[in-house]
């Protein structure tokens, strides 16, 4: 009777508490996971079943006793993993020492199981999907010196949660890297899935170009493409494959990207307000909170941030792929964006669709000895000059025309551009993106001087903050690549290149920078011809400068003051 019991409620937890559904019971013991405490990295025993199914055997009393520890390791859930205090220093070396490599908590990583349970975050709403008549897609996961138990934990969130008939193959593509166990190791480790193919670049090539290596070798009708650090919830993929068989080969899908942190692994859906993705003036993606309520329905984005999405392999090499001369990182993204829209497709969001992504604030590795942002340049104008038209402009306005920068051959991809027959930037502008600023759009641009302290006004970001302040600072030093690069639009908003505003909160003498918000009020600021003061129209106060010299401040308005008088000046040219 007791066994019925606990079948029967087994079988009510599973079918009515989905977001509570536990996998099948891990081959590992809790004493495993508090060894991984010690060990350098924890090899949990190799699974041999799916758990989304659970095995016939799973109503045995032990076994459920098995899942109910489960839910104590560490990590599962998706749960923050909170390291205690560490006094000892071989341990301190250790988490340090993951920090450097991966600018995340390796340390943390390795202790959690690579089959980790995660919170079922999706909408109620989300409808089940039969998967018999979608297409298998090819997954294409590059990476570069990735952590072992990150890349791993990538892997297995694939296989386990998805429909193993719509997996035809993982490619894992690695770019060259020199960390010991992503060599012989992984082979050895992978042997053992059928589906898992390794692919290795003979040189760094960067992301870019190891991406397009995958997909040549794809063999799937779709191409899904994964960041080495992500994780895959319940139900991710069939939104995903079935939005392009239902809407066409020219759909590009994205599903939600959930934070996994940095420090903790903790999994989080960032909840009601679905981004969509949009970009600023220096080429960099931009989250932009829509503003359509938490609907499922498919949302359209002017951008993805480029890491996971699916596209249909024919439509990917229709469109050209990606510029085979992009170097290591980044303006892929834009690319594909901008040509998809451009070429007459379609990018969406898929609200039922959530991969979790470790978002982490610096880059751990270079590129060819060089700094990061050379090649992140390059790709960056090859983008403006290829598919900006007269609107690349701008991007030069706010980085400079770096004239010694070899950009290498643009005819192939300009060739590519009319053999598509594209629209134009400026459509793509109005009907894809209207909520962006165009510059154009402003009585001055340029950098904000002070003629009274000859600083400049600057951003000034405190890290892990998301209040964005101000401050002054030296109006150009040599070694800066790029200059705050402000404009006064025609609405008297002082906005910074990233779409933010210089506000004056109400009724304090506080000044920052928050999202412009079209509303005037704190962020409405008339420029006064001769005195060239900025005044606030909801303080009736100036803008100036703090005893200190770079704080900034509201004032009370004073004709005598040469620090309260602003000039927007023009970058010139390198
Ligand atoms: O030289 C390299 N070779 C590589 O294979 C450099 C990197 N890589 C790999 C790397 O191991 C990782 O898997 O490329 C992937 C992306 O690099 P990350 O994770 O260091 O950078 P990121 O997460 O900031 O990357 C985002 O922007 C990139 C622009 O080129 C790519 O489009 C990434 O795929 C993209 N990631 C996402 O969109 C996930 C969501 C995060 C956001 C925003
Ligand atoms: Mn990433």
């Amino acid at each position: 009777l007791l066994l019925v019991m606990l079948w029967i409620s087994y079988k009510l937890f599973d079918i009515w508490i989905p977001s509570m559904k536990m996998p099948a019971p891990s081959q590992y013991t809790y004493e495993d996971m508090i060894k991984a405490n010690d060990d350098d990295i924890w090899e949990p025993a190799v699974r041999t079943h799916n758990p989304t199914q659970p095995q016939e055997d799973v109503h045995h009393e032990q076994e459920l006793e098995d899942k109910l520890e489960y839910v104590d390791k560490l990590g599962e859930f998706g749960v923050a993993v909170e390291l205690p205090e560490i006094s000892d220093l071989v341990t301190r070396q250790k988490v340090d020492g993951g920090y450097q490599r991966h600018a995340f908590n390796e340390y943390v990583s390795n202790m959690i199981s690579y089959h980790r349970a995660l919170p079922d975050v999706r909408d109620p709403r989300c409808p089940g999907i039969p998967t018999d008549l979608l297409p298998p897609t090819s997954v294409i996961i590059c990476f570069h010196n990735e952590a072992w138990s990150t890349l791993l934990r990538t892997v297995h969130s694939v296989l386990n949660r998805s429909p193993p008939d719509l997996i035809e193959e993982i490619i894992l593509v690695d770019d060259y890297s020199e960390l010991e166990d992503l060599k012989e190791e992984l082979n050895l480790y992978m042997f053992e899935f059928e589906k898992v193919r390794i692919i290795r670049t003979a040189k760094r090539e960067g992301l870019i170009r190891a991406r397009l290596l995958g997909s040549q070798a794809a063999t799937a009708p779709i191409l899904t493409f994964l960041d080495s650090h992500c994780e895959c919830t319940d139900g991710w993929l069939e939104p995903l494959l079935q939005r392009i068989t239902d809407s066409g080969w020219n759909t590009v899908v994205v599903p939600v990207i959930d934070i996994i942190n940095a420090d903790t692994l903790e999994y989080k859906s960032p909840g009601e307000n679905l981004s969509k993705g949009g970009f600023d003036w220096q080429l960099m993606f931009k989250w932009i909170p829509s503003e359509t309520d938490n609907s499922i329905m498919p949302l359209a984005t002017a951008t993805m941030s480029g890491g996971i999405f699916s596209i249909d392999r024919d439509y990917f090499n229709h469109l050209g792929g990606y510029d085979p001369e992009f170097d290591m990182w980044g303006s892929e993204n834009l690319e594909l964006s901008f040509k998809i829209w451009m070429c007459g497709g379609t990018l969406e969001i898929i609200p039922c669709s959530h991969v979790g992504h470790i978002f982490r604030s610096r880059m751990p590795y270079t590129w060819a000895g060089h700094p990061n942002s050379s090649a992140f340049r390059k790709n960056s104008i090859r983008l403006a000059e290829v598919w900006m038209d007269d609107y690349k402009k701008y991007y030069y306005e706010i980085v400079g025309h770096d004239q010694q920068l070899d950009i290498g051959d643009l005819s192939e991809r300009k060739k590519l551009r009319q053999r598509l027959r594209c629209r134009s930037f400026q459509w793509y502008l109005e009907n894809i993106i209207p909520e962006l600023f165009v510059p154009d759009n402003s009585f001055a641009t340029g950098q904000l001087r002070n003629v009274g302290a000859k600083t400049c006004l600057s951003p000034s970001y405190k890290l892990n903050s998301t209040v964005k302040g101000v401050a002054m600072q030296h109006c150009s030093h040599s070694t800066a690549r790029q200059w705050p690069y402000w404009m006064y639009s025609h609405q008297s908003e002082v906005r910074y290149s990233t779409g933010d505003c210089l506000t004056n909160l109400d009724e304090t003498h506080k000044v920052l920078l928050d999202r412009c918000h079209g509303y005037g009020r704190g962020q409405s600021w008339i420029l006064r011809y001769h005195s060239k003061q900025l005044l606030n129209a909801i303080s009736s106060k100036c803008l100036g400068i703090a005893e200190d010299g770079t704080s900034v401040e509201m004032q009370i308005c004073d004709y005598e003051d040469p620090k309260q008088r602003w000039k927007f000046v023009k970058h010139k040219k390198e």
